[in-house]
């Protein structure tokens, strides 16, 4: 029988934590393998991540083997295969940036070295929690031994979100849709690219074209519409939803796991993963990507031709990671 895949999820008692625990504990992250999960919290989150304990006991589900919570990042992974990183500060009113991103080194920084410590020695590492790109890196370079490919940022909500847009535009099924890339950052900046996406088989651009009245109208529509809406689509949940996103973003970390670990066959989706310099993306940055994984884990796709509009938008993305990195190190955080 498979062993027990160990899963600690940080920030298990917010409202992301609620929609993730129960659908990994019925299996649909890993499939038929039994999971242990450990719940990660600060004090004050604890007695919402009890209750959810309690509730995940009350499904009865074949597949969990046991549910612990702690509040102690060592305890909290010790043995871990997957770590999902969800607990971060938020901006609150009148934070300053230096702020924000001093208290999440002050959360991303420790974990990091917890996991370097004790987790198992094929743990993969998901940053939910934003800045997830600039945690991501400081998760990483405070975990030494493990390798920084095994780490990742989440953008797969973004990824998901084109899907969604760009199979409504066309009148489509999002299963339809192939080939989407979110480059850059998790923020208003980050490239949601369609030019080598294929819509039910054919160039989404040509698709586009035609039911929109030409490349013209198609490029118009994919600057002023869909670049925008997907970028700033958080915002508007927030606006209409007055929370911002859970489920999605839940279901979008399943299937960033799921992916990585089960493996995509030749499908590209998106992942903010450790930057070698491909595509002139600044060396040890945690940019979004388009990725394959065999199981093993996410490996960029090479090779993919990249016209002057993606350029500039893929610089300006990536710009604003190294700037982040840079502030954390003028603060002394990396
Ligand atoms: P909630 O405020 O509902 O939950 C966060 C939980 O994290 C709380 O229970 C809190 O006690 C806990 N926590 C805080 N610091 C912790 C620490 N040091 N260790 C362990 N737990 C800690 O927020 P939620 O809506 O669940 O969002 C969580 C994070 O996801 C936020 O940073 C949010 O910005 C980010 N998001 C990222 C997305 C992405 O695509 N990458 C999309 C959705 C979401 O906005």
């Amino acid at each position: 029988p498979p062993q027990p895949v160990t899963v600690t999820i940080t920030g298990a008692g917010g409202q992301i934590g609620y929609a993730l625990l129960f659908r990994i504990a019925a299996g649909a992250m890993l499939g038929d393998r039994p999971v242990r999960l450990r719940l990660l919290e600060v004090p004050q989150g604890m007695k919402a991540a009890e209750g959810a304990a309690l509730e995940l006991q009350d499904c009865a589900l074949h597949l969990l083997r046991s549910v612990d919570i702690t509040d102690d990042a060592r305890s909290g992974f010790e043995g871990a295969n997957i770590a999902m990183l969800v607990g971060a500060r938020p901006r609150t009113a009148g934070m300053e940036r230096a702020d924000l991103l001093s208290a999440n080194a002050g959360i991303f920084g420790p974990q990091g070295a917890a996991l370097n410590a004790v987790a198992a020695p094929d743990i993969r590492v998901v940053v939910v929690g934003n800045p997830a790109n600039t945690n991501a890196l400081i998760a990483a370079a405070s975990a030494p031994d493990i390798p920084g490919e095994r780490f990742a940022a989440l953008t797969r909500l973004d990824h998901d979100r084109a899907v969604g847009q760009l199979a409504q535009a066309a009148g489509a099924s999002p299963t339809d849709v192939r080939g989407v890339t979110i480059w850059g950052n998790h923020s208003a900046t980050q490239f949601p690219d369609v030019d080598h996406a294929l819509i039910a088989g054919r160039p989404a651009r040509d698709v586009l074209s035609e039911r929109l009245g030409g490349p013209g109208a198609a490029l118009a529509w994919l600057d002023d519409e869909f670049v925008p809406r997907v970028a700033k689509r958080g915002a508007e949940i927030i606006a209409v939803r007055g929370s911002s996103s859970a489920a999605s973003a839940a279901n979008a970390a399943i299937s960033h796991v799921r992916d990585s670990v089960l493996g995509t066959g030749d499908e590209s989706v998106s992942a903010a993963v450790l930057s070698h310099g491909e595509y002139g993306v600044a060396e040890g940055i945690y940019s979004s990507f388009p990725v394959t994984s065999d199981g093993t884990g996410y490996r960029i796709v090479e090779g993919l031709s990249l016209d002057d509009r993606a350029r500039a938008r893929i610089d300006a993305s990536a710009s604003e990671i190294v700037a982040e990195r840079d502030a954390v190190r003028a603060l002394g955080l990396l």
